[in-house]
């Protein structure tokens, strides 16, 4: 298999901590791809019409995005499924996760990425509360699980991904940062560091 992916994606590190932690890394080829909505990559446009990674080329040459689909693809390919039988919670954390990431993205825009002129501070400020309020919902309520799944993996790396842009200062939740420090020292966490910038122009 093959893995579009981006060293500095939460989505796409989202799915190659998966796969690590289901042991199926060394059956896919990762390729990095620059991705922005203003510096398009046509490379990964054939493969999803959305030009976003990650996407997976399966050994049938299907192409499968997104990350949540590639993690359930994944996760039929291996014998101790990570998505547990309270498939709806672990989705649900999912979301949460995917929430932080995209509100954080969304952050940058107003914060770094956009050119000055056109930022609109108010907007950026409304997706960083949306950052905050879900770190403080994960701090009183997320029990992670010993053995990581997907709620598990997806928190993980968005959170990584949000201290790694210095987004939101995750010191203020000491039980979440805590188990999040834990969490790095996974071997597929140190297969993935974050690394690299983005290019929009
Ligand atoms: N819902 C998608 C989100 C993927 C996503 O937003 N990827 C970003 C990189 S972090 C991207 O490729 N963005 C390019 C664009 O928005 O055009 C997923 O879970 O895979």
């Amino acid at each position: 298999m093959k893995l579009l992916y981006q060293t500095h994606s939460p989505f796409a590190r989202k799915a190659l901590v998966f796969a690590h932690e289901a042991g199926l890394a060394d059956r896919i080829e990762v390729i990095h791809h620059e991705t922005s909505p203003t510096l398009r990559n046509d490379d990964v446009f054939a493969l999803n019409p959305l030009g976003k990674v990650p996407v997976l080329i399966t050994d049938d040459g299907e192409a499968i995005f997104d990350s949540g689909v590639i993690c359930e693809y994944l996760d039929g390919l291996h014998d101790r499924p990570l998505i547990p039988a309270d498939r709806i919670a672990a989705l649900r954390w999912q979301a949460l996760a995917n929430g932080i990431s995209e509100a954080g993205i969304l952050v940058r825009w107003e914060t770094t990425r956009r050119p000055e002129p056109l930022r609109y501070p108010p907007l950026g400020e409304g997706h960083l509360a949306k950052v905050a309020g879900a770190c403080a919902y994960l701090e009183a309520h997320f029990q992670p699980a010993e053995q990581p799944g997907l709620a598990e993996i997806a928190i993980a790396t968005a959170l990584s991904w949000i201290a790694f842009r210095e987004i939101h200062d995750l010191a203020a939740y000491p039980r979440l940062s805590a188990w999040l420090d834990a969490f790095e020292q996974r071997p597929s966490m140190r297969a993935t560091t974050l690394v690299g910038e983005t290019l929009d122009a």
